[in-house]
């Protein structure tokens, strides 16, 4: 086939949130039978995110789509030989619907779960939240998200009343005047995103980064600040206590915008510099360094990512970070504000249309009886019929087998990324059902009683939110394999043989449309965004609600969005095109106005500092943290699957400082044992200079003997549900023998 001749396709990557853009068209020289391996990756510089950099993940992303990578066909359980063996899809869709409807006859709706995932686009996240309301009638749905944002999401809620990862776009950050990034390796988890530090820093802004290791993105900074993992919170309020005791508040700003100040100012103060240098490990002097950085720039940024937020007190510690921005004057102004970096790539938009425990499509709340009354009449139910509030999602894994007995599980692999990962697989296989929806025979996928083969990324249409809220269209480019269906088709199916002939559209932008009226005049209103404008305008910024005419619009529904500053800013995009005159332009920056508060201020929360749940001692004397490497993805059930990404990073590592090697006589490579009260894990020793003495890093990308999971703590934020991912007390021990 000539290559030339054929229209390259625009679509985006299917790993991380910055959702790169990329064109995809037939490989040259890919001859007849090489069906499903054919597509080549082609640079998209006119995509304005990454400017038409990827990373080694997406340039190799099309390799999975080859049948012999991936499955193939579905799997059923044969129940004589214990073993999953291939069969039709009526056979296993029967299998499915039987086994969630006898389990919900048995025991009650609530007996059967639903689990999904922050990697699925807008249309199936909300297909999946809809199915578990609708026809399965069930309370108990969660995602893997809740691993991820949940922390920041909730103090951004709790202070502006509304949460989008960044409230601004990516490259407000190359032009700001310093960054404070906190937990963040993005030069190794969204490398096209370091450009815009590097950016940064050539216009003369400054960066500062708060990561117990130098990693690659700690080695960019003017000043790298390394506290001892699980201490962010107690960093941010000594950091907010030397600003007000250098003068440095923004009073003005706090008087016209905010409320809270005297409560959040008095629990700062009660943390002394000398104090929280003896928690964290930071000198003073460098707490002082990092107040004149943030400060003496005339715009700046704190973004934040897992470090501090997988934490049992993310949510608090996300929130001193804010009352930092807040009580400087750096929110709500351009150039100026709190972040977040979204994690997977529809974290942001898998987050808003209700597969969330607690949550209806729009980001409405399932226990508002107004949220409940819209939302049912879309769905066209009556609103008494739609469940509660379910259990997070560690609390619903810790429910398996017990009050939870069949789960249908969708773009997840908990048995490699779930905390207490023994416990999960234990509780898993103790289900009476369970039913798997990947694209590969994934750890999680072993487990099941049947396994439906899905279509990937490129072989299908649909839309993701990015971390900035850049509602997007990734556009199908090959057909999937013959055996394979859409996950829409799998809920199509299930929900036909459960007595839902309609209501489940297979066709992506159908379900578009109607997710678009769900969201109607909630916070994440979707209903001005359109396939055709997505398509026309590199991606709408939410919220965008439909028709009324920029300046009124831009009111919101929630009061969420900027005014008419913002409305201006975006107006070329609303000037006929497919917005049509008068559409709203969608928006780019939140806040600029006002807050999405009752009352339009920002809410400073008093928090104080509390230790890790674990804490080091005798037995377990050694911080684990946790986390990841640039060549694997997640659980790693798709990029272990890639040789190049494999070659590049084979298998897990213990981290650890030479000190800390020498004091144990381990030698780098040397496999050692990491033991910590939930179990014991074995990998090879990394000797490295850039961790703290104090602390060890494991990726957790890997199943079997060196899974980090085995080892982590899955004390849960009270407020988020985020469990414990980065901090833990361990001890190492040498394979010949005690330490
Ligand atoms: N290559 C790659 N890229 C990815 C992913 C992937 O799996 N692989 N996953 C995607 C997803 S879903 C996500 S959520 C993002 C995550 O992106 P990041 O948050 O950048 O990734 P992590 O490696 O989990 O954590 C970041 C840093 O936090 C540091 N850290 C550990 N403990 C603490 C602490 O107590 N405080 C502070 N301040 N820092 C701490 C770690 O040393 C690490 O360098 O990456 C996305 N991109
Ligand atoms: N120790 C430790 N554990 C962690 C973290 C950490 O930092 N430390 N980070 C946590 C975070 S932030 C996250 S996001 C989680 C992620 O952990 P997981 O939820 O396990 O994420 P993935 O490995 O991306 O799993 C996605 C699965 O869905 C499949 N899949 C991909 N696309 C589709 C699709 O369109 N449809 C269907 N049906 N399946 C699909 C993939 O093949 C894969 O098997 O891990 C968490 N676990
Ligand atoms: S940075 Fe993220 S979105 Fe971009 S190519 Fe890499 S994995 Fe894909
Ligand atoms: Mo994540």
């Amino acid at each position: 086939m000539d290559a030339a001749s054929v229209a390259t396709v625009e679509t985006h990557c299917p790993y991380c949130a910055l959702q790169c853009g990329m064109g995809l068209r037939p490989a040259a020289g890919t001859g007849e039978g090489a069906s499903g391996s054919v597509l080549e990756v082609v640079e998209r510089t006119a995509f304005p995110v990454n400017r038409g950099a990827l990373c080694g993940k997406g340039r190799t992303a099309p390799e999975l789509l080859a049948p012999g990578a991936r499955l193939t066909t579905p799997l059923v359980r044969d129940h004589t030989t214990g073993e999953l063996v291939p069969a039709g899809w009526a056979t296993a869709l029967d299998r499915v619907a039987e086994g969630l409807r006898r389990t919900g006859a048995r025991y009650g709706r609530d007996a059967v779960g639903v689990f999904g995932g922050g990697g699925l686009t807008n249309e199936k996240a909300y297909a999946l939240g809809k199915f578990a309301r609708v026809v399965l009638g069930t309370s108990q749905i969660d995602y893997n998200g809740r691993f991820c944002m949940s922390s920041a999401a909730a103090a951004q809620h709790r202070a502006f009343g509304l949460d989008r990862g960044l409230p601004f776009p990516l490259a407000d950050v190359a032009r700001t005047g310093c960054v404070l990034l906190v937990g963040s390796n993005l030069a190794e988890t969204m490398p096209p995103a370091l450009r815009y530090l590097t950016e940064l820093k050539e216009n003369g802004g400054r960066l500062i980064v708060v990561d117990p290791r130098r990693t690659r993105t700690a080695e960019q900074a003017d000043l790298h600040l390394a506290p001892r993992p699980g201490t962010d919170l107690a960093l941010a309020l000594g950091l907010l206590h030397l600003v007000v005791a250098e003068g440095r508040t923004d009073e003005e700003f706090i008087a016209a915008r905010t409320s809270g100040w005297p409560a959040a100012r008095a629990a700062a103060m009660a943390h002394w510099p000398e104090q929280v240098e003896r928690i964290t490990g930071i000198p003073v002097p460098q707490l002082r360094e990092a107040v004149r950085l943030f400060c003496d720039a005339p715009a700046s940024m704190v973004l934040t990512a897992r470090g501090p937020e997988q934490q049992a007190k993310g949510t608090d510690t996300v929130g001193a970070w804010i009352n930092l921005c807040l009580a400087t004057g750096r929110a709500g102004r351009p150039l100026s504000g709190y972040g977040a970096l979204t994690g997977q790539g529809n974290g942001q938009g898998g987050r808003e249309h209700g597969q969330k425990a607690d949550q209806l499509p729009g980001y409405r709340r399932l226990d508002d009886p107004a949220a409940r009354r819209h939302v049912a009449a879309v769905w066209g139910v009556e609103p008494e019929t739609l469940p509660g509030p379910g259990r997070s999602a560690y609390e619903l894994l810790d429910a398996l087998g017990g009050e939870v007995r069949a789960l249908l599980l969708m773009g997840s692999n908990p048995v490699v990324s779930a905390p207490r990962a023994a416990h999960v697989e234990e509780r898993i296989r103790a289900l009476d059902f369970l039913a798997v929806a990947d694209v590969v025979r994934s750890e999680t996928a072993e487990l099941a009683d049947v396994v439906l083969p899905v279509a990937q990324w490129a072989e299908e249409t649909g839309t993701t939110t990015n971390l900035e809220g850049r509602v997007l269209l990734r556009r199908r480019a090959v057909a999937p394999p013959p055996g394979v269906r859409t996950d829409l088709e799998v809920l199509g199916g299930l929900a036909r043989r459960l007595g839902h002939a309609k209501g489940f559209p297979a066709d992506p932008e159908q379900v578009f449309e109607e997710l678009r009226r769900a969201s109607a005049g909630g916070p994440a209103d979707y209903s001005g965004i359109s396939y055709a404008r997505i398509a026309a305008e590199d991606g709408v910024f939410w919220p965008c609600p439909a028709g009324s005419g920029a300046s009124e619009a831009a009111q919101g529904a929630s009061g969420a969005v900027a005014g008419a500053s913002e409305a201006v800013a975006g107006a070329q995009t609303a000037s006929g095109g497919p917005a049509g005159p008068g559409a709203h332009p969608g928006t780019p920056r939140l806040f600029l106005d006002r807050f999405a508060t009752p009352d339009g201020r920002a809410r400073f929360v008093p928090v104080t500092h509390r230790p890790a749940d674990e804490e080091t001692d005798a037995g377990y004397p050694v911080v684990l943290t946790t986390g990841r490497v640039l060549a694997q993805y997640q659980s790693g059930a798709q990029t272990r699957r890639v040789a190049a990404l494999n070659a590049a990073a084979p298998g897990p590592f213990v981290e650890l400082h030479p000190r800390l090697a020498d004091r144990l006589g381990i030698a780098d490579g040397e496999p050692v044992a990491v033991v910590s009260r939930r179990g014991r894990a074995v990998a090879p020793a990394r000797v490295s200079a850039a961790i703290r003495p104090d602390t060890v890093f494991m990726p957790f990308h890997w199943p079997g003997e060196g899974r980090a999971n085995t080892l982590t703590n899955p004390a849960l934020d009270p407020v988020s549900g985020m469990p414990e991912f980065k901090v833990c007390a361990v001890r190492i021990e040498r394979l010949d023998g005690p330490a």
